[in-house]
């Protein structure tokens, strides 16, 4: 098991110099990670869940599914594909429905805030404005406060939306991708509605087309992508500010051994904020010097992570795959949590030490945690609640190791308005220089990395990937634990233009921006939805997104959020690499997915296994798309005259030229 963590041959390496030398310490040594169970599970994982073809869909089955085989379909005679997508199509609803409940308590958290009830007030009025434009809103004469509520309501109004209208945020798309979705009858109407109807329409019983299933599963991304996480977004901004660039640390390394180091997991930054207001508060420092800590050390972990360090440039300790490690370090007084990707594991690796995982929502509780519910009315004394039981257990705190080896810079708040104002400035913000880079070839075009890490794959994936992209001069945008695992590595910040090819870094250094670009978190993939459109409608580079050199991955993918995300950048018109998807045991929907969809929205999902091979792909796909745009032309060879030679030896100009004395096609 040890040498597992310590990466053994022909295992799962942990590559992460901080995490294998956590666990290398003897107060690790009763902890069991995630890394642990892979290898103690040892059997490969069972064919019909991951090929797709296992239905637990009524009491008749379980029915484990044959391609091709008669005796094999379901009881009910559910074929692999009818069984395979609509599991697929249930990943969406679940990841979508993720997304939606918390974008749901951001909009109520906005509301509040808009009445003046609770501590925080509307920071990003420009942005309030320009939103409240979206929904046909009025603005001039009136109160900020007043603007926001009818904003707020009417976001709200979204989710519970009946009628057959498209949602309000689809008119951000570009006009060509709107009329797509109507034409094909995939325009969300309502937030909830879609989440509904997909789940009704994967019961027992009742679609069973692959085509009409994914229709359904396209829609309901999109209400996530264009509605919900969109608005999470949008409204978190407008609340707590559109982040800027800020530098900022993530590592474990970020605990301090002389404070009380409370860790912040899950994804709502309702509870974040309110925590990092009350750790300002001076009875709480007080309360901790009482124990005798020097302060109180806020550390993001996962998403939340994510939100304050793009906001507040507080550190993040860990993303998902380090959690547990985390907490071996014995120096954390407090994990909380509110809602997804809490392993129900950290309760019992926090009983080897003095911490306490606090859970706040009452969606998300686990056996042996403290529950401390969050009151969203008085944000600020359940923090302090949550605070002071994380400050009691300072003083039992035992031996601890924090690895010091490997903290590191990022320069983070790459908000779709900030990668605007860096690349066109305050007076003429634009995308304008970024499409002209990439139409003469400097950026040789976009690429997203987002999403989950994973025990099961090597974690150096999404590195490996990224070096390769920036080599190819491919500027890198990264959002979630994808984001954070850059960071870890030295790529998010700008001297990582040493791994770029010579004309990105040229691009990055003069503008003095990282090559891999931190927009936030797993709900922030909507920000890249509104660049792509931004870029489209800078012109020179098609007129929607699926005509752009762009390409998205999410290499290490667990959660069904990132089958959401992928198939709303799919449905928007952003083809998407996967390192596996549960549909390979059924060859019609299987099909559909990987060549099907581009016939009917411009892109398609593309699977491969390791890492270089999905860069390689991501670099094929947009070499294809910048031919397609015409952009890769060759220049015209010029046959030199007897004047243009005369010019050439005299020295006065044409500076690329090759020793034949013919200008060299670039
Ligand atoms: Fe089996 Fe059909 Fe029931 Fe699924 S829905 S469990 S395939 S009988
Ligand atoms: S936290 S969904 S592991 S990105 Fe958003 Fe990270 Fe994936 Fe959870």
């Amino acid at each position: 098991m040890a040498s597992k963590r310590n990466g053994c041959e022909g295992c799962t390496d942990i590559t992460c110099i901080s995490s294998k030398q956590v666990l290398a310490q003897d107060i690790a040594k009763n902890v069991k990670t995630g890394y642990d169970r892979v290898q103690a599970r040892g059997m490969s994982a069972c064919l019909f869940g991951s090929g797709g073809t296992c239905c637990r869909t009524c009491n008749m089955g379980p029915c484990q599914i044959i391609d091709g085989v008669e005796e094999m379909v379901g009881v009910c005679g559910a074929s692999a594909d009818t069984v395979a997508a609509r599991n697929f199509a249930r990943m969406v609803a679940g990841g979508s429905a993720a997304h939606t409940d918390h974008a749901r308590e951001m909009v109520r958290g906005f509301i509040e805030t808009a009445k003046g009830e609770g501590p925080h007030q509307i920071k990003d009025v420009e942005k309030l404005k320009s939103l409240a434009g979206v929904f046909g809103i009025a603005t001039e004469g009136r109160a900020v406060n007043e603007i926001a509520l009818e904003l707020g309501e009417k976001a709200l109004a979204e989710f519970g939306k009946q009628d057959n209208t498209p949602l309000t945020m689809l008119k951000r798309a570009t006009p060509k991708r709107q009329a797509l979705w109507s034409k094909l009858g995939m325009a969300p109407r309502g937030v909830d509605r879609e989440i509904v109807e997909m789940m009704h329409r994967t019961h027992m019983g009742v679609d069973h087309e692959v085509e009409n299933i994914m229709l359904q599963a396209s829609r309901c991304a999109l209400s996530d992508g264009w509605g919900s996480s969109m608005l999470s977004t949008e409204l978190t901004d407008i609340m707590f500010g559109t982040p800027v660039p800020r530098r900022a640390i993530v590592d474990i390394g970020v605990l301090k051994p002389d404070q009380v180091n409370v860790t912040v997991h899950g994804h709502e930054p309702l509870l974040a904020e309110a925590l990092c207001l009350a750790a300002q508060e001076p009875d709480m420092i007080e309360l901790a010097k009482k124990q005798g800590a020097k302060g109180i050390n806020l550390a993001g972990v996962c998403c939340t992570g994510n939100e304050i360090l793009m906001r507040r440039g507080i550190p993040v300790a860990a993303g998902f795959i380090q959690q547990e490690v985390v907490l071996s370090t014995g120096a954390v007084e407090a994990m909380v949590g509110d809602v997804q990707c809490l392993m129900p594991s950290i309760v019992s690796v926090a009983k080897n030490f003095h911490t306490d995982i606090i859970t706040t929502n009452y969606r998300a509780m686990m056996d042996g945690a403290v529950h401390i519910q969050f009151d969203e009315h008085d944000p600020v004394a359940s923090a302090k609640k949550i605070l002071t039981q994380a400050i009691k257990n300072y003083k039992k705190r035992g031996e601890f190791f924090i690895p010091q080896d490997q903290k590191l810079d990022v320069v983070v708040g790459f908000s779709h308005e900030t990668i605007n104002y860096m690349l066109g400035g305050r007076f003429r913000a634009s995308y304008r220089p970024l499409n002209d880079n990439i139409i003469n070839g400097r950026i040789r075009g976009v690429a997203a990395i987002v999403g989950c890490d994973n025990f099961k794959l090597a974690d150096d994936s999404h590195v490996v990937i990224a070096k390769e992209l920036l080599k190819n001069n491919i500027l890198v945008l990264a959002t979630g634990c994808a984001a954070t695992a850059l960071g870890r590595a030295g790529l998010v910040n700008p001297e990582a233009v040493k791994y770029c090819g010579e004309s990105l870094a040229e691009v990055c250094e003069a503008v003095g921006m990282p090559p891999v670009l931190h927009m936030g978190s797993c709900v922030d993939n909507s920000r890249i939805l509104i660049a792509a459109t931004e870029m489209v409608r800078q012109g020179g580079l098609g007129d929607d997104i699926s005509d752009l050199p762009a390409i998205g991955t999410a290499p290490l993918w667990m959660s069904e959020k990132a089958v959401a995300i992928g198939q709303y950048f799919v449905a928007s018109g952003a083809q998407v690499v996967f390192q596996s998807l549960p549909t390979f045991g059924a060859k019609k929907f299987n099909k559909y997915l990987l060549e099907g969809l581009m016939g009917q929205v411009g892109a398609r999902w593309n699977v491969a296994q390791e890492p270089l091979e999905i860069a390689r792909l991501m670099i094929e796909a947009i070499e294809a798309k910048r031919d397609a745009l015409g952009i890769n032309k060759k220049k015209e060879r010029v046959l030199f005259d007897m004047a243009m030679r005369r010019d050439l030896t005299s020295g006065s100009g044409i500076g690329d030229v090759g020793c034949t004395g013919q200008q060299r096609n670039v």
